[in-house]
């Protein structure tokens, strides 16, 4: 641990399950209920705007009774007390890691609690339903859709993710399967980049063959005694 200075780690729905926040790909998950071409797609919400913003409205509203578990909570602890660079870098759209006290996180896949308004362009902070076209509070128009980055689209600041790697010595991932990409490639690009990668999840992704070591458990119990470890290690 001596030579890592600066840290990136990615999340995924995993982090959040022991919150009671549906995952993606499990049993019983987001994906088995919904089809996703039909719920995050722009083409989707072209083709039937009412399924989706009723899909995000129930989403945005199940999150607001959610708290976070100790695996958000180790890693706000870690972002106050660590010395060198550190991003966490979410593919999850609710706001336990921010509810837990990180700061330096970054949505790649957007947030439920913003609307974005596609006639100003504009993002405003959004916990009630978009279902009854409410008017955008910059401009005005009844233009609001959810700010979360759906299959097809680019996700959200791409180049501030691949500086923070080109910068990193250790590359973490917690609670993902690897199925998504872009995030799912980073890895790869960061073992090409010469960082150490460590992958903390409850059982092995698509991208376990990807990682220098890889710890099986639940992130509750994972997360904490791995920052216990590198806040130990920081000389
Ligand atoms: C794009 C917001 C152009 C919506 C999301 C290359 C190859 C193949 C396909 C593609 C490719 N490049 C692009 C694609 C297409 C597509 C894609 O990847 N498709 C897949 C399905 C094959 N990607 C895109 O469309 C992306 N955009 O590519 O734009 C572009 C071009 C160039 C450069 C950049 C971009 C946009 C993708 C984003 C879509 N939006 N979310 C919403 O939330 O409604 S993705 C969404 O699904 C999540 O954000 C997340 O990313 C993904 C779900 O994955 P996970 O979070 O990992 O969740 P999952 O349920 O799968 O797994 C949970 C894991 O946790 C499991 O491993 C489980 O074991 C573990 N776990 C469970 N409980 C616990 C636990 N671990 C620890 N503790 C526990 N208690």
């Amino acid at each position: 641990m001596a030579d890592i200075r600066n840290i990136v780690i990615l999340t995924g729905a995993g982090i959040s399950a022991e919150s009671g926040i549906d995952t993606f790909r499990d049993a019983g998950g987001l994906w088995e209920q919904h089809r996703v071409e039909d719920v995050a797609t722009p083409e989707a919400f072209a083709r039937d705007p009412d399924l989706v913003l009723r899909f995000y409205d129930m989403r945005r509203e199940a999150i607001q009774t959610k708290a976070p578990n100790p695996a958000h909570r180790a890693l706000a602890r870690l972002d106050r007390e660590w010395e060198g660079g550190l991003l966490i870098v979410t593919q999850n759209v609710d706001d336990l890691h921010e509810r837990a006290g990180a700061e330096r996180v970054l949505h790649m896949h957007g947030e439920h609690l913003n609307a974005w308004c596609t006639a100003c362009d504009t993002r405003s902070r959004w916990t009630g339903p978009l279902i009854d076209r409410p008017d955008c509070p910059t401009c005005g128009e009844p233009c609001l859709r959810p700010d979360i980055v759906w299959f097809g689209e680019m996700p959200y600041r791409m180049e501030d993710i691949y500086a923070a790697m080109r910068g990193a010595h250790l590359f973490v991932s917690i609670g993902t399967s690897g199925a998504v990409y872009p995030a799912a490639g980073f890895v790869r690009d960061a073992r090409s980049l010469g960082a150490k990668t460590l992958e903390l999840n409850l059982e092995r992704s698509q991208r376990s063959g990807w990682f220098d070591e890889t710890r099986l458990g639940p992130a509750s119990e994972l997360v904490p005694s791995w920052v216990d470890e590198v806040l130990s290690q920081q000389n």
